[in-house]
């Protein structure tokens, strides 16, 4: 059977791939999904996968290993963005979206106003991995291409938990589970395991949560010494607004880490009601209702002085709080 991706390779010798800037689970696994497709199909094309710096846990999954972080002008027949939702969140370099004779974008952001010359976007996937798998010929996915499509949806469904899990994804993932791929280690070792100092970290950031505008919000940071101290790096501070968000009353957190000097990165997390995509836009970033970002241009300890009447209106405009 031919799918939207043979179609698209058909007569190529040449593609690129990559994601967004510091990727996540479902960044590599979207990209490395593509990658070992088009290996195990395309034997004679040549294919680069650019990825930016991540997590070691997810080094099982094919093409990282000669995976590039530096892009220095090659040219491709078509480059592949994936999980990227616009310009300025592709991974590696920006120049990436001019590489190719024809750009293909495959996401699943709401924000994702279709920037590559063709585009494939399903807002209310799971994931960009359930995209990718839409786009492939199911029988002709093998034991790797499944790892990484099964990495990618259950990372950003939390492990199968998210609003945006479906009949579908579950089915997908059960199609992935049929080429027996280890799942109970990819969950263990890419999910749930931490080193001993990002555990200390997370300890650390949940000791310090205040709880805010009546419990609703849940609010903490990290400075640049105490990641120092710790030994973390950007890639340990995953997840730690979902963690703040495992507490009884709370429905959105905050989690504010430090970018570069005097300035800081925000991580936002909604339960179900506030719209933290909203939230962020407002503040120049974006993301999804339910997880969203923003860059502030203060240091950590002076976001909360800003971060706190965005955060109030949005409780105000959603009714969470009078
Ligand atoms: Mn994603």
């Amino acid at each position: 059977m031919s799918s939207r991706i043979d179609d698209i390779l058909k007569g190529i010798s040449s593609a690129a791939i990559t994601g967004h800037v510091n990727p996540d689970g479902d960044c590599l696994g979207s990209c490395c999904g593509l990658y070992s497709y088009i290996k195990d199909q395309y034997p004679e094309m040549k294919v680069d996968l650019y990825l930016e710096e991540y997590k070691p846990a997810f080094r099982y999954l094919r093409g990282t290993e000669s995976a590039k972080n530096t892009y220095s002008g090659e040219k491709y027949d078509v480059v592949f963005l994936l999980d990227a939702s616009a310009v300025n969140r592709i991974g590696v370099s920006e120049e990436l979206l001019h590489a190719g004779k024809k750009s293909f974008c495959i996401d699943h952001h709401i924000s994702n106003k279709g920037f590559a010359d063709e585009n494939v976007i399903f807002p209310d996937a799971s994931s960009a991995s359930e995209v990718l798998y839409t786009l492939l010929d199911p029988a002709r996915i093998t034991r790797e291409t499944a790892e990484a499509i099964y990495t990618g949806i259950m990372q950003d469904t939390g492990v199968f938990q998210y609003k945006a899990t479906s009949p579908q994804t579950m089915r997908i993932a059960a199609e992935m589970m049929e080429k027996e791929i280890p799942f109970t280690s990819i969950i263990h070792n890419t999910f749930f395991s931490r080193t001993y100092a990002e555990t200390k970290g997370l300890g650390l950031v949940l000791n310090r949560m205040e709880l805010l505008y009546d419990g609703k919000c849940a609010y903490s940071w990290i400075t640049q010494e105490e990641m120092d101290k710790y030994g973390m790096n950007k890639a340990s501070l995953d997840g730690m607004s979902s963690q703040m968000n495992q507490t009884e009353g709370v429905e959105m957190s905050v989690f504010v880490y430090p970018s570069e000097e005097n300035s800081c990165k925000v991580s936002m997390r909604s339960i179900a009601n506030a719209n933290v995509s909203r939230l962020c836009t407002k503040l120049g970033g974006g993301g999804h209702v339910l997880a969203a970002g923003c860059p502030l241009n203060v240091p950590v300890e002076e976001a909360r002085a800003v971060l706190l009447p965005a955060v109030e209106e949005e409780l105000r405009e959603t009714g969470l709080i009078g």
